[in-house]
């Protein structure tokens, strides 16, 4: 087969990118069995996942918008009048009297997300967009030197094989410029490749044939309500060389073709707050497809890596001597070793990439945040929904953003925040009576914010404040006004509902909120009996110190709302402080309750520790030393993002080898950690890397992605942290490219555990503090400036 030159041209800027940075790739010696074996790929709206199958292919699609469920009125109309019961309850310590209340009256109004099954509600569920199936011929052979992989430099997949004398490769990469998923499939002989094509979906699907070589798959969903919602379209197109298409029925046949390229378009008529205007799903497919009419594959692949590598190339990362190329092995055997002990510090900068790959192929600006499975969804029951969770889920998402040099992609969450505030101040006021806005705990592409239907998770009524820590972090790390500018409404509404629902609980006198949830878990009551609802957890108040401080600097920096700013003073200065309890351990209540589940996931108490700032080992040592109390007492062993969350705490406390230690436990293939007594779920990943729950859910990956940055960088307090959780494992690296608060970019090397070198690049003008070990200095730089340090810190050239 001949080579377009201009293959060729594209294939060597391929390899010189991989050839500069360690290796950069998911390899696997045979097919994908289920979902989370196979290779994920996405332009933040379209995804593909690439099982590799040799005589059979499913490659399942998904469309970043397609929701079932509707706009639906969630909130009770008269759940305000029951408030000051409940409160009065919760004040007289009748917590599961307050609680019975709760579930009567202060739930949301209908099913809410029905449990985690929502999908014919009108809560509505992600679901997968359809399969592509492809069927070669010569099914029943062998084939010999198969590999399938992922390449993070180029986010291109490839599966390659041999099969009776001729060599065939798959690839296939989603493109944003082009908007469409394009798989290529070719031969070392002309004429060889031959497959059938179509696609299905469990329901609500029509699939029809257009002109020659195309097929266009058209659906809509249930609207929960007994209608029809959300309308879809796809719409595939083979080009190829040589040989011939002819259709049966649905099904497409190449033939005995010298290469072939599919391209799939898809669009829903999602007309919410960030997804694609258009009232016509096939329409908008179609004019994707008709744009790349004229563009050649190589011209399609060249402009999917520019755009891919703009971003992702901004960050380099080796955490040791990159591995000669025949060495690395496959890796469910790199996982399985790692978790076994071994050695492999090139497999945590890889999964460090891993997290930069998923967020740039999930989360892109105009698009949807990623959700709890980022794009990809298999199936139409998609675990919770697939939603987006927002007392800890969708944050972790967004975790690594800022300081992996990705913070453009933080925008789809900016999108959906500001899209919360006017069903939220609808829950404000009819719940709480309250002004500014609310969200809860969780929500969707319909804009629910009232409670949940559970009062033992569905009262958590933080989640607007932790969503707002995101612009607020988003500022700190760019310094944009305008960006601040555009903010101050949100922050401005979050913090007026917080300041307006604060009560005083008698004790001490403290400001509170009630009712209130330590996220999902239970404690003892006085008498015995278990409960959930509470006033002012330790998480509430750390969230709305937080939240507060932030409004209160913002308002001074655009110089507005001098007298919201003294009120939030004045309450911030009241809210029940983080204490510590008779045991050592971080209060995670207001009072000393028994704990039933003493190893429960959430780490919620330990929020100011991570991701907040009011605890940390140098301002506030006692309270860090009561936090790691608190980590000990929960244990290791958890959900796979609990253990992404357990990861960033250790960092911030300073332990990187106890940090190392937990990121082995999130890269041990699931289900094979020794169990732990009392621990519900044993997390680990999957051999695709997908961080395991169990199920699949995207979180973890990204916050152990944004925990390895926390090991090696840190900027929440005034300082620029360098190394401050280096582990033992990682004596030799360098990272390039990493994010710190006051617009800096900084660059590291680090040689027998040491810092060799520090390159910082000043964004703007302004005094950077910087500490490595018990080493400060204090620099002023000057806008575009380039700094270098030794491991002194003093100044080199
Ligand atoms: C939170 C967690 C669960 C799960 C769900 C999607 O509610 O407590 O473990 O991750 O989100």
């Amino acid at each position: 087969m001949s080579i377009p030159i201009r293959t060729c041209l594209a294939l060597l800027t391929v390899s010189a990118a991989s050839a500069a940075t360690p290796d950069l790739h998911l390899r696997f010696d045979s097919p994908a069995r289920q979902f989370t074996d196979s290779l994920p790929l996405g332009n933040g709206r379209l995804g593909a996942m690439i099982f590799g199958g040799v005589s059979e292919e499913r490659i399942v699609l998904n469309e970043g918008s397609l929701w079932s469920g509707s706009p639906e009125d969630s909130d009770r109309p008269d759940a305000a009048q029951y408030l000051p019961e409940i409160r009065r309850l919760l004040l007289d310590g009748k917590n599961v009297d307050a609680e019975r209340l709760f579930v009567a009256h202060f739930t949301c109004l209908g099913r809410g997300s029905g449990g985690g099954h929502g999908r014919n509600l009108p809560y509505g569920s992600y679901q997968m967009l359809a399969n592509l199936r492809l069927v070669f011929p010569g099914g029943d052979s062998l084939p010999s030197g198969y590999r399938r992989e992922l390449d993070l430099a180029t986010a291109v997949a490839r599966v390659s094989y041999d099969l009776a004398g001729v060599h065939y490769t798959r690839e296939a990469f989603v493109s944003a410029p082009g908007q469409a998923i394009v798989i290529r499939f070719t031969a070392s002989q002309p004429g060889h490749i031959s497959f059938s094509v179509n696609l299905d979906r469990e329901e609500r699907a029509n699939v029809a044939t257009s002109g020659a070589g195309n097929l266009i798959m058209t659906g809509q969903l249930n609207n929960g309500t007994g209608g029809n919602g959300m309308k879809f379209a796809v719409h595939l197109a083979i080009r190829s060389v040589g040989g011939g298409i002819t259709a049966e029925g649905v099904t497409l046949r190449v033939n005995r073709a010298d290469e072939a390229t599919l391209l799939v378009t898809a669009a829903t008529d999602y007309l919410g707050f960030a997804g694609r205007r258009t009232p016509d799903a096939l329409a908008a497919a179609n004019a994707d497809l008709a744009r790349l009419a004229d563009k050649t594959y190589p011209q399609l692949l060249a402009a999917h890596l520019a755009d891919y590598q703009a971003l992702f190339n901004r960050v380099r990362i080796s955490l040791g001597a990159a591995q000669p190329e025949a060495e690395i092995k496959f890796t469910p055997v790199r996982l399985t070793s790692f978790a076994g002990g071994a050695p492999d510090p090139s497999l945590a900068a890889l999964y460090f990439q891993f997290g930069r790959y998923l967020l740039i192929s999930s989360s892109r600006p105009g698009g949807l945040p990623a959700n709890l499975q980022g794009i990809w969804a298999d199936g139409l029951d998609t675990p919770w929904n697939g939603d987006w969770h927002l007392n800890v889920n969708v944050q972790m998402n967004y975790w690594p953003a800022e300081l992996a040099n990705l913070s453009d992609l933080h925008q789809p969450l900016f999108a959906l925040i500001d899209s919360l505030q006017e069903p939220g101040a609808r829950t404000a006021k009819l719940y709480y009576g309250a002004g500014g806005w609310v969200a809860h705990v969780i929500t969707n592409p319909w804009g629910f914010t009232a409670p949940g239907e559970g009062a033992s998770w569905g009262a958590t009524a933080t989640g607007s404040a932790w969503l707002c820590q995101h612009l607020w972090d988003h500022y700190l790390f760019t310094r944009d006004d305008a960006f601040l500018k555009t903010a101050w409404p949100i922050l401005k509404g979050a913090s007026r509902f917080y300041a307006d629902v604060l009560i005083e609980e008698p004790k001490h006198h403290w400001l509170v909120t009630a009712p209130a949830n330590s996220p999902e878990n239970s404690f003892r009551m006085p008498g015995g009996t278990v409960a959930h609802l509470c006033m002012g957890p330790a998480f509430d108040m750390q969230l709305l110190r937080y939240l507060f401080g932030a409004t209160i600097e913002a308002s001074k920096i655009l110089g507005v709302d001098a007298d919201f700013r003294k009120e939030l003073e004045d309450k911030r200065a009241r809210l029940a402080p983080t204490r510590i309890g008779s045991d050592g351990r971080i209060m995670e209540w207001l009072e000393e309750y028994g704990e039933p589940e003493p190893t429960h996931r959430h780490l919620s108490h330990l929020w100011g520790l991570y991701p907040g700032n009011e605890i940390t080992p140098q301002r506030t040592p006692d309270l860090a030393a009561a936090a790691r109390k608190s980590l000990e007492a929960r244990g290791d062993v958890s959900t796979g993002w609990s253990l992404a969350f357990k990861i960033n705490l250790w960092a911030r406390l300073g332990d990187g080898n106890r940090a190392h230690r937990l990121l082995s436990l999130l890269l041990t293939p699931v289900g094979t950690a020794p169990a732990q007594p009392g621990v519900r779920f044993n997390g680990g990943s999957y051999e695709n890397l997908f961080d395991a729950h169990p199920p699949f859910q995207i979180d973890g990956n990204f916050g152990g992605a944004a925990a390895i940055g926390e090991m090696l960088l840190q900027s929440h307090t005034n300082a620029i942290q360098l190394l401050p959780a280096l582990p033992g494992a990682w004596p030799e690296g360098d990272v390039a490219g990493l994010k710190a608060r006051g617009g800096y970019e900084i660059d590291l090397s680090w040689k027998d555990g040491k810092l060799s070198r520090a390159t910082l690049h000043a964004a703007r003008a302004g005094a950077a503090s910087v500490v490595y070990g018990d080493k400060h200095r204090d620099i002023r730089v000057q806008a575009g400036k380039v700094y270098h340090l030794n491991g002194q810190l003093a100044t080199v050239n």
